[in-house]
């Protein structure tokens, strides 16, 4: 973690990617829990994903992030988390690789209407051993299922929480990135307690 000072006192700062498949709710996310007007880059979908990307399990989908969602949000007045949200299609996926230099840890947004477009998600962070955590963003018309089938479903590990979330609530944004951040921070000290 950086440190850094924020009218006058020291604020640590750190890093954490938001991720998952195409149009999980990533930007939606960064865009709610921001203190800061997000940057976003946007462009509209084009039919150069069609077959690749689930373009009909969102029809009113118009735009996707093509490069990176960024946001800043204060934790407890002291920590302050920087907010990189991922691009979801496919021809995007080589920045990833960037995005997450540096980061303690990972979101990973899921739509359980789509699961199978997580996977690339949780073999990234996992081949990276950056800690992550699943969040189920809770979309109206979705069915709900118990965390523990979506967690057998995407073969986790019992040590990876799994939570729901409203990506366009602001608390329960909130309280997702305090989740990670506290499950980031232990894996970093495994000797802790
Ligand atoms: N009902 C509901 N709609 C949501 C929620 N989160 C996102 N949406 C909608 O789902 C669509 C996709 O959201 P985005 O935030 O653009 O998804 P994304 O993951 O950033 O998409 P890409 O960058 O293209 O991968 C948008 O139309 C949002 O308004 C949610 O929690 N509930
Ligand atoms: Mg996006």
């Amino acid at each position: 973690m950086a440190s850094g000072h924020s009218e006058g006192r020291d604020a640590a700062s750190t890093k954490i990617v938001i991720s998952g498949g195409f149009g999980a709710g990533k930007t939606t996310f960064v865009g709610a829990v921001s203190e800061i007007m997000p940057l976003r880059t946007e462009a509209l979908v084009t039919n150069a994903s069609e077959g690749l990307d689930g373009l009909e399990a969102t029809p009113e989908k118009r735009t996707t992030t093509v490069a990176m969602d960024f946001g800043r949000i204060t934790l407890d007045e002291d920590l302050v988390l920087y907010l990189f949200g991922t691009p979801g299609q496919r021809r995007f996926w080589f920045m990833w690789d960037d995005l997450v230099r540096g980061a303690i840890g990972a979101i990973i947004l899921v739509d359980v209407r789509r699961l199978q477009d997580s996977f690339a998600a949780v073999d990234f962070f996992e081949a990276r051993n950056l800690p992550f955590l699943i969040a189920i963003n809770e979309f109206d018309d979705a069915p709900r299922h118990p965390t523990q089938a979506v967690r057998k479903a995407l073969a986790l590990p019992e040590h990876i929480p799994v939570i729901t979330v409203d990506a366009r609530d602001r608390h329960s944004a909130k309280a997702a990135l305090i989740a990670v951040t506290e499950y980031a921070l232990d894996s970093l000290t495994p000797l802790r307690g």
